[in-house]
């Protein structure tokens, strides 16, 4: 049976068979030059070098309707005290790496000062922020910064999708896209031009003195639909980006947008619930092989592009018929790619055809050890055999994959995180991740978190590295922090090294030292080899194959 069916997800009968094509107005196209020119912002972590399809899109979107089009991209400079990346290495979860020897460096000046002189010279007639959760409070300051040049303001992205209310509170904000952007930044451009009202522009919220005209959201887009993405306006060093300690110029590719799972800690599902409400259309959908296909060509043609990230959430949620068609277009290519996907995606014939195919690195989101919470909480009903016999037939393959795990959920205990390690250590991977919990706003679980009071309504999300924000009573903040630190040693050193490992939970000096040592020693044992040579010696995790006892922490339904 196709993996497609075989587990719960938001597809209802037919939605397979639509063609948005037909329901939606193909895009504008009309590249006759306007008088009218865009600033694109991109607040954006420091250095999470990967180029944002979004502003891509919209790059194009907007060029090929003869719009006037600048960026503002806020990644090279220094926006906070350490980069994600940093934290990671320090956490043992990334190789180091220099992109310093691909010319990348930080910038000298201050954003904010560089983006009010970007805003005084090109003179736009509308900015366009691109915000997600945790880069909201970076466009707000820069908002702040040229809120007297009084220029048009629109707000776009996750974010303002799901969030639509904190986003309008905003005083500098005049605009904001709620869910797609193509068809409504296009129109709107095309409205404000011709000095026509704009009010009622599908998929806008748009501020008329102390009221807010709330438009409908429109049809989702055919992705056949959407413009190739425009990588022009951004700097030449923004196409690099590490994988397994080396450098590639990395190109993301769209194959699918939105993912027809239902985890609970995620905005999926939401993105699904708010489209098939208003527009009874289902959000997931799919971009045709063959474009697909062009669009590779077309991205090693104009950028060089060496690495193919397929930006899509669930990469093989998809029929064994799609996945024989994705087959057959990419042993043409045959770049080394990267791709995240789910448990129950993979099959041995799949894996075995993507390692042909030079399938780079696979990311799993397992997020949870315990199998009874992570169905309940989490919303991920599979079962924990099911992760040991897929990662079983993995290792007979060498395609390396990193395991992503979620610490710090509502309620969780530290017998629950020991889970997860536990589970981490019989699975057996090159790469794991721990990443803190953050209640984003529209998730499922936000609501729960503020209702059981770890968080308050106006608690703001600040970026899955860098620290918890809820405060819950079972289990203290420094010490959801230890083992985010010390997860990879729990997860890779024999269990007598344990009382070790222990020591370096905690954040005086004896622990400090302690981290050092063990870093050092981690980084022999497992990060200063080649992966694809050692992986048998380095990373055979069948020591740890005894039998497991979760915890029974998890509270009854
Ligand atoms: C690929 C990806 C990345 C890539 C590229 C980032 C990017 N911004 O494109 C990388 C790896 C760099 C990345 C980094 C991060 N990501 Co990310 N990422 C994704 C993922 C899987 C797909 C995004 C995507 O390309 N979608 C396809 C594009 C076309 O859709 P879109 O971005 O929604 O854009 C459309 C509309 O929103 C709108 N729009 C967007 N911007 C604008 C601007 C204007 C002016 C207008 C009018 C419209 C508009 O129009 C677009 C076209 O229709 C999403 C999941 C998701 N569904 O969004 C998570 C997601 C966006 N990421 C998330 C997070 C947390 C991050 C990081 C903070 C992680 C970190 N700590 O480093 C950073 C932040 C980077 C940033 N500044 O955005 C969260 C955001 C949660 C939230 N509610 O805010 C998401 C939703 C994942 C999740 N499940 O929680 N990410
Ligand atoms: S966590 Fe991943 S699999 Fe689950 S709904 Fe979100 S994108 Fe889909």
């Amino acid at each position: 049976m196709d993996p497609i069916t075989l587990r719960e997800t938001t597809f209802r009968d037919g939605d397979e068979n639509v063609d948005l094509s037909h329901v939606v107005t193909p895009l504008p196209k009309d590249p006759t030059p306007k008088d009218f020119t865009v600033l694109l912002v991109y607040p954006n972590h420091m250095m999470v070098n990967l180029l944002p399809t979004n502003i891509g899109i919209l790059t194009s979107s907007l060029r090929q309707n003869g719009f006037t089009v600048e960026l503002f991209d806020t990644t090279f400079y220094r926006t906070a005290e350490r980069a994600p990346d940093e934290i990671r290495v320090e956490n043992l979860q990334l190789r180091k790496f220099r992109l310093e020897d691909f010319g990348v460096s930080y910038k000298a000046n201050h954003y904010l000062a560089d983006f009010r002189k970007k805003v005084e010279e090109c003179r736009p007639d509308l900015i366009g922020y691109s915000v997600v959760e945790d880069t909201w409070l970076q466009a707000v300051a820069m908002m702040e910064t040229v809120s007297d040049l009084k220029v048009p303001t629109i707000v776009g992205g996750v974010f303002p999708t799901l969030a639509p209310q904190v986003v309008a509170e905003n005083p500098d904000v005049d605009m904001l896209c709620v869910g797609e952007g193509e068809h409504a930044l296009v129109n709107l451009c095309y409205r404000m031009w011709r000095r026509e009202d704009y009010a009622n522009v599908q998929n806008l919220w748009v501020k008329r003195g102390t009221d807010i005209v709330k438009n409908r959201i429109g049809a989702p887009i055919s992705l056949d639909d959407v413009p190739f993405s425009d990588w022009t306006l951004f700097e030449k060093e923004r196409f690099y980006r590490p994988m397994q300690g080396k450098i590639f110029r990395m190109v993301p590719i769209e194959t699918d947008r939105g993912c027809p799972y239902t985890c609970r800690f995620c905005e999926a599902p939401s993105l699904v619930g708010l489209y098939r409400e208003e527009t009874g259309y289902h959000y997931f959908r799919r971009k045709s092989w063959a474009l697909v296909e062009e669009e590779i060509r077309a991205y090693i043609d104009r950028y060089g592009a060496e690495y193919i990230y397929f930006n899509a959430e669930t990469f093989l949620a998809m029929s064994n018929k799609e996945f024989d068609q994705f087959i057959a277009m990419y042993a043409k290519f045959r770049l080394p790619f990267w791709m995240q996907t789910r448990i129950e995606t993979l099959t041995e014939d799949r894996v075995r055809r993507l390692e042909e195919v030079n399938c780079n690195r696979i990311s799993i989101g397992l997020e949870h050890g315990n199998e009874a919470f992570r169905k309940k909480i989490v919303g991920k009903g599979f079962s924990n055999k099911a992760i040991v016999d897929v990662f079983q037939m993995l290792d007979r393959y060498s395609i390396p994959i990193s395991i992503n795990n979620i610490v710090g959920f509502p309620g969780e205990t530290r017998g629950l995180i020991f889970d997860t390690i536990e589970l981490n250590r019989e699975l057996g991977s090159d790469s794991v991740n721990a990443f803190y919990f953050m209640p984003y706003r529209g998730t499922a679980m936000r609501g729960e978190c503020e209702e059981n009071g770890y968080i308050t309504d106006e608690s703001q999300t600040k970026g899955v590295m860098s620290g918890p924000i809820m405060r819950m009573p079972q289990l203290d903040n420094d010490e959801l922090m230890g083992l985010v630190r010390t997860f990879s040693l729990y997860v890779k050193f024999p269990k007598e090294e344990w009382p070790e490992v222990r020591i370096a939970e905690r954040f005086d000096e004896e622990g400090n030292r302690k981290f050092a040592e063990l870093s050092k020693r981690y980084h022999e044992r497992f990060f200063d080899h080649d992966f694809k040579a050692t992986k048998k010696a380095c990373f055979t995790t069948s020591i740890y194959r005894a039998p497991r006892r979760e915890t029974e922490d998890i509270l009854p339904a």
